[in-house]
């Protein structure tokens, strides 16, 4: 019989600018048991369902919400489509809109387009925070959703939820929260953020960044039965007969792996975590400042700093692998894998090319 030839995956140890990580080793063995398991038919496999049911509350207490609806997505693009599908679906209006800070994650790009929604940007302030004076201006009658970013892709920021929530709400339309990457953070923070800091309707918290749990596993929580109510459509052939998700064959892999890693870290664990990240990205923003480098204060473990395009390539060419901002910053998002050890090898190389 002609065996599987292996391929070795590509390893972490340089790996500077992904918002994914090494899973937590457990959840990685409990995920492949159920690589098989299809969630999107509950009736069928119904203990791979019973798990998504658990993860979802787990998600709800991180998210500080007591009866939490939703499910596991494949990710953050799908929770941010799906908060927009269930705001436009819920709404009276022929000509939808959602308002978004400009730093807003490209998959509400997608959403717009995928469901004819028209995305209004707006500025954020100096602080890389959603102007609310702008947002104020942007929302209409027809605004479907608001979106605010709790943990922006960029630059780690959290917007003002309250402030932003008060404004969706008056304006008749939903509050929805990008939390894909802060999500497994900010519960050890003062930031507010949450279910339990604002009337918010709808939130993406990823456990496959964060949460330590193998890919593909995000996170779509809603406060209301109605916003997952107006994504089902009739499955009739199915044991089950409605889904609301958006993909239909799911991977159980992705349920099994998320529970299984939030079991084992939340919270003492993710809070260690959190405190080692943010250690980390303290450390490293003060090893670029006391080289004369710009660099924008890590409010969440991702750091930001002006390096000359050679410097960057350079350093790209050295096997680091880093990503620039939209206006050319080095980001560097310190993730669980990414050690001090890492860092300090990072920061030799740097000093090599510029000396
Ligand atoms: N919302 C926010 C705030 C995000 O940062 C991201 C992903 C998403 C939504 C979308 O999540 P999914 O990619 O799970 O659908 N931000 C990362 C980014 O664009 C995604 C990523 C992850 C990119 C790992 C590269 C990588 O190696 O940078």
């Amino acid at each position: 019989m002609q065996r599987v030839r292996r391929r070795t995956p590509q390893d972490f140890d340089r790996v500077l600018s992904s918002m994914c990580t090494v899973p937590h080793p457990d959840a990685q063995e409990e995920a492949v048991r159920f690589l098989s398991a299809n969630p999107g038919d509950p009736a069928t496999y119904q203990t791979v369902a019973e798990l998504e049911g658990e993860a979802v509350d787990l998600l709800g207490k991180i998210a500080g919400l007591d009866r939490p609806e939703g499910y596991l997505a494949s990710g953050g693009t799908e929770a941010n489509i799906q908060a927009v599908r269930a705001a436009r679906n819920l709404a009276e209006t022929d000509a939808p809109n959602i308002v978004a800070p400009e730093s807003a994650h490209f998959s509400l790009t997608k959403a717009a387009e995928v469901l004819d929604v028209e995305l209004r940007t707006v500025p954020v302030d100096d602080g890389y925070r959603a102007n609310l004076d702008a947002v104020s201006a942007a929302v209409d009658a027809d605004t479907v959703a608001v979106i605010g970013v709790a943990g922006t892709t960029e630059y780690g920021r959290v917007d003002p939820i309250p402030a932003l929530t008060e404004i969706a709400h008056d304006a008749g339309a939903k509050m929805h929260v990008d939390a894909s990457w802060g999500g497994f953070l900010l519960p050890f923070t003062d930031h507010e953020w949450s279910f339990a800091d604002a009337p918010i309707d709808s939130m993406a918290i990823d456990p496959h960044k964060c949460g330590q749990a193998p890919v593909p596993a995000g996170g779509f929580l809603a406060r209301d039965r109605e916003t997952v109510d107006a994504l089902a459509v009739d499955t009739p052939y199915l044991e089950t007969t409605s889904q609301a998700t958006l993909t239909g064959t799911r991977s159980g892999a992705g349920v099994a792996g998320a529970l299984a890693a939030m079991e084992a870290l939340w919270p003492a664990g993710y809070r260690a975590s959190y405190r080692d990240q943010q250690a980390n990205a303290d450390y490293l923003a003060g090893e670029f400042s006391a080289r004369g480098i710009d660099t924008v204060d890590p409010v969440l473990p991702l750091v930001a700093a002006s390096l000359a395009p050679s410097t960057f390539e350079a350093l790209r060419e050295a096997g680091w692998r880093i990503s620039r901002t939209a206006t050319g910053e080095l980001r560097i998002v310190c993730m669980p894998h990414v050690t001090r050890e890492a860092l300090a090898s990072f920061l030799a190389d740097l000093d090599r090319i510029r000396s």
